[in-house]
């Protein structure tokens, strides 16, 4: 891998990504397997709209996102400034707890429309909360552990100084060891740090405990790829015996207008694993390959509904899929009536014929201006997760569980994602905002390409 310079924190992240799958192909090839499904299927629907890969953007081509699971607040404090490096900030708090997980969470992502444009990779990170670890033997043996970890090298934190001060004076070959530094901390290992009893121990609190704290890195759990038709990866990857989640987490199949994220994977592997002491091998389930279909970004009152249907869903018991697509039938399902009732949000334009108009007054409602055909809108893509269908992941990949999440949800306590800024030491952005603020710059634009006051 190698860096062109002049070159910036997205340069840097697209690199970055681009080292990170290749490592991760080459340690999971199921993974490699999942990535050509996808580009298979991606060619055939291109090839229906008479299109082909190339003509993709950019953005959809590229891995969309990866997920870690940290230890102790300080190393999310360590990898939230590597992030940063990368142009990639803390957006959304998840907090696990109310799907019982000991953990809670946010994505780093990139936050501006160029940046996104440029590559929209993003990190899942989660760290472990010692407070709802149940035995205080456990909570113990974990903390010791951990204590004892360090996942940067002494040269990435060196290089991670130089870079904070200004990103772009890297020189050419320290921005290359700092992409070889930093895959360390993601690298999977198959040797633990600890005997197989402490192992078992910690397994039997809550799998991803032993997860967390047996290992000498923060081995990346899972990568993810964007696909056009995630039914048809679904059904692929059921064909050729990759063992496929049962059900697609997210929105039913079938809508015409895609919101959100839908979300499936291939089942963690079962890993050899060294245990530390007595040389004595085991198995380790953790690492596995998953695939998204984003849809549109949506509004507080968009969201609410989501989670509203996804309840009722729930309720209705007849078989997960059916009772989806039965409770989603109250969700719109054409953009014109999304955007009427503010439940998606969208990105603005001056179309390009409105310049040949002549100099009629112009309506200042945006109704108006798009039945007009002056300006033209495309929802804006949702860029980030849903704790639910996370649950949904999370419990496919438990060797312990049947693959179905504890679907309650509970009220998240607010105290803990305050608590998890303060580990940050900066301030979580709603993904609510990120977006608003996306619409109101693309309508500021048409307003001020319109020559309009206000819209
Ligand atoms: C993260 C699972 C969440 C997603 O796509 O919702 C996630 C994990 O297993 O650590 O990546
Ligand atoms: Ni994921």
């Amino acid at each position: 891998c190698s860096i062109s310079s002049p070159w910036d924190a997205d340069q840097l992240r697209t690199v970055f990504v681009q080292a990170l799958s290749n490592m991760y192909r080459e340690e999971v090839p199921l993974y490699g397997k999942l990535v050509d499904i996808v580009r298979t299927v991606d060619s055939s629907v291109l090839e229906k709209r008479g299109k082909n890969l190339d003509d993709l953007p950019i953005r959809h081509q590229l891995e969309r996102h990866g997920a870690i699971r940290l230890g102790t607040i300080q190393e999310m404090r360590q990898i939230s400034r590597l992030f940063a490096i990368m142009g990639m900030h803390p957006v959304g708090y998840y907090n696990l707890e109310m799907v019982g997980f000991p953990l809670h969470g946010t994505a780093f992502r990139p936050t501006s429309e160029e940046s996104l444009r440029r590559n929209p990779f993003r990190v899942f990170t989660t760290v472990l909360r010692p407070d709802l670890i149940v035995s205080p033997t456990v909570r113990e043996t974990a903390s010791e552990i951990l204590a004892r970890r360090e996942l940067f090298s002494p040269r990435l934190r060196e290089l991670m100084n130089q870079a904070e001060q200004d990103v772009t004076r890297l020189t050419q070959k320290d921005a290359d060891e700092l992409i070889v530094e930093a895959l360390k901390v993601f690298k999977w290992h198959s040797r633990s740090t600890v005997p197989l009893e402490t192992y078992l121990s910690l397994k039997q609190e809550h799998p991803m405990v032993a997860d967390i704290v047996c290992f000498p890195s923060a081995h990346i759990n899972h990568l993810t790829p964007r696909t056009l038709d995630i039914d048809a990866v679904q059904l692929e990857m059921i064909r050729q015996g990759l063992p496929a989640k049962e059900c697609i987490e997210g929105p039913p199949a079938g809508r015409k207008c895609e919101i959100l994220l839908r979300q499936t994977s291939f089942k963690a592997l079962e890993e050899q694993v060294v245990f530390c002491g007595s040389g004595v091998s085991g198995t380790h389930t953790a690492r596995f390959g998953e695939v998204e279909q984003r849809g549109a970004a949506v509004t507080r009152k968009g969201r609410d509904l989501y989670d509203k249907l996804l309840a009722a869903a729930v309720d209705l018991g007849n078989g997960w899929d059916q009772s989806l697509a039965q409770a989603f039938q109250d969700y719109p399902d054409d953009w014109t009536e999304l955007r009427k009732q503010g439940l998606v949000y969208f990105r603005y334009r001056v179309s390009a014929d409105a310049t040949s108009r002549n100099k009629e007054p112009l309506p200042t409602d945006m109704g108006a201006l798009l039945q007009a055909g002056v300006v033209e809108c495309e929802p804006i893509t949702y860029e980030d997760f849903l704790p639910f269908s996370a649950a949904g992941i999370f419990a496919s990949n438990l060797a312990d569980t049947n693959g179905t999440a504890d679907r309650k949800l509970q009220a998240t306590r607010c105290s803990s994602r305050v608590e998890l800024e303060g580990v940050l030491g900066r301030e979580i952005l709603s993904e609510i905002d990120v977006y608003e603020a996306l619409q109101r710059a693309s309508v500021d634009e048409v307003a001020n390409g319109l020559g309009l006051e206000e819209i």
